[in-house]
Parts: structure tokens; sequence; C-alpha cells
């Protein structure tokens, strides 16, 4: 059975949508990041750098990273193309996520990892949110005349949903994206997903 490490609202959501969709059955493990549960001498075996998402596989070994806990999911549920140029695709998106868009979400939140000068901070925010609000128009731009980033729902669409997510808990606008608020929007019909974000308890 796999394992899933997640911590509510983190970017754990979207391998936590994943398993959810999947129908197997797994188990999920909750970390009180504002506790620091990831830095304990247990939890930095399964993940040395302590963050999460990690995934337990079946045989008990750790996977950590969503760039391959994501692909690793969807192909076993069937969230994930299989045509090798929308496969090159989905990786292209992940890559986009995982080291653009998400670092940009680091240096406004965790600001302290990019500069030991207090008096940086706020211009490095500032730069930060400015390229994320960019980022999202991208997003959206990327789901235009299209329900899902794929041929049909995938991984990618969870992990999308992340960053849409954080936008709006900033309070930026994120209305104004259409394309992308439509995706949410759509994502928020699914029972999966449903029982996540209660699961987290998020709201959205
Ligand atoms: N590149 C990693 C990023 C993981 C990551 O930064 N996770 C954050 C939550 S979104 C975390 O665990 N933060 C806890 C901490 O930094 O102490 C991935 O995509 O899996």
């Amino acid at each position: 059975m796999l394992t899933l490490f997640y911590a509510p609202g983190a970017c754990s959501l979207a391998p936590h949508i994943v398993l959810e969709e999947g129908g197997e059955k797994y188990e999920p493990k909750k970390l009180d990041l504002s506790k620091g549960e990831q830095r304990t001498a247990e939890y930095l075996k399964i993940h040395p750098l302590g963050r999460v998402p990690a995934l337990k596989l079946d045989d008990g070994t750790p996977l950590t990273e969503n760039t391959a806990i994501l692909p690793f999911l969807g192909k076993r549920f069937g969230l994930w193309p299989k045509d090798p140029v929308r496969e090159a695709r989905a990786l292209s998106a992940i890559g986009f996520f995982a080291a653009t868009v998400h670092p940009a979400n680091g240096h406004i939140g965790r600001t302290e990892r990019y500069t030991d000068e207090k008096a940086a901070f706020p211009g490095i925010q500032a730069k930060a949110k400015q390229s994320y609000a960019e980022y999202m128009k991208q997003i959206d731009g990327m789901y235009a005349g299209r329900e899902w980033l794929s041929d049909s729902y995938s991984v990618l669409d969870a992990y999308a949903f992340i960053f849409y997510f954080w936008h709006q808990r900033r309070g930026e606008p994120a209305a104004e994206l259409r394309n992308y608020t439509a995706m949410k929007d759509r994502m928020l019909q699914r029972p999966a997903v449903q029982r996540v974000l209660a699961d987290e308890g998020l709201k959205l």
C-alpha cells in the first residue's frame, strides 16, 4: 500500500488529490509543518530535506519530489498521457510548475532561505509576487479553450490547482484569470477533490 506524507494546504495537495482519485486504499500521514514535524529524525530518513510530499512505495522505500511522485501516480491511476509527445508536454508543464512557479512562492513565504539580510526581504517578496502573478497569467493561457491541461483530466490539473489556491489565499486577484478559474471550478466539482479539501480543512 502507498503512504502519503502531506501537510494541509502544501504542495502535497496534488498527490493527495491524485491518490484520492485513484481509488486504491492508501495511508495518508498528516504532518504539522508549524510544529516542525517535517524535521524529526524519523521523517528525515524518508525525506532528507524535511519537506512534503513524500510517498512510501509498496515496498516501503520513499519517493520524494512532485516531479517524480506525480508521474508515478499518474501512470498507476491512468491520469497521465500515454502518447510520447503528450507525455513530453506533461513533463514540460511539471518542470515549469516545480522549478519556476513553486520557487516564486518560496521567495514570498520562505524569504529567509534566499538571504540573511532582513532588509532585502520586502524587495525579494515584491519581485516574487510580480513574477508569480505573471506565471498565473501564463497558466491561465495554458488553459485557454481547454478543460484540462492534457487531453483529459490528469495529475497536471491537480498540480496547477495548488498554485491557484495559493494565489487566491494571498488575496491576489484570481477571478480575472478566467480560464484558470473555470478549471478551479471544474476541480471543485470532483468528489475526490471535495474529500481532500475537507480532510485538509481548506476552502476555496
Ligand atoms: N520540490 C519539492 C518542494 C517541496 C516543498 O517545498 N514542500 C514544502 C510545502 S509546499 C514543505 O514541505 N515545506 C516545509 C518546510 O520547508 O519546512 C516538491 O515539489 O516536492
